[in-house]
């Protein structure tokens, strides 16, 4: 196992669009460890290969509260959206900042299973806004990029002094 760093917003690695997992091997199953440890220890609900750098359509979502239900999903698509929910959220790669967002209430997704078995689930509430969080970042989409230009310089005004104050 290994604790990955993860990029922090602004940096353009964040805006990479992921590649499709044409195999799911040792490789994929091991990112998967590796990004589950690293979600855990930040601690997080979610993270996608993306934030570590790795730019492979893979992501890693627990919503519980003692870690006991990891989800991993390889290639996600979503099938069906339906309803609307504003949830406030935060990222890993954006610390500190926490804004609210408007994403459907319900998703169907497709996804392959670490042993590269396609599997279906349907999310709703906090779950469904993960997937679509961490669907965005293999996308190369941070969530503050769903706000107004306004909103999103002074984010990038904040962290540049917290990079400065932490440095
Ligand atoms: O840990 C996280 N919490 C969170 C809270 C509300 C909405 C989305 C998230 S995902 C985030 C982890 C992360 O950055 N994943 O990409
Ligand atoms: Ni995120």
């Amino acid at each position: 196992m290994a604790l990955l760093p993860i990029l922090r917003f602004p940096d353009p690695r964040l805006h990479k669009r992921a590649a499709s997992v044409h195999k799911v091997d040792e490789t994929i199953r091991k990112l998967i460890v590796d990004m589950a440890e690293t979600m855990y220890e930040a601690p997080g609900i979610g993270l996608a290969a993306t934030q570590v750098d790795v730019h492979k359509r893979v992501i890693v979502i627990d919503i519980s509260e003692d870690k006991s239900k990891l989800l991993a999903f390889i290639n996600p698509e979503i099938l069906e959206r339906a309803g609307e929910q504003i949830c406030e959220e935060g990222c890993l790669s954006v610390p500190g900042i926490y804004e609210k967002v408007t994403r459907s209430e319900r998703v169907k997704v497709r996804a392959l299973d670490p042993q590269g078995e396609p599997f279906t689930l349907e999310a709703d509430g906090l779950l469904a806004v993960c997937v679509q969080h961490e669907i965005d970042h293999l996308e190369g989409r941070v969530f503050v990029e769903h706000l107004s230009q306004l909103k999103q310089s002074r984010i990038k005004a904040r962290l540049s002094k917290q990079a400065r104050i932490t440095a």
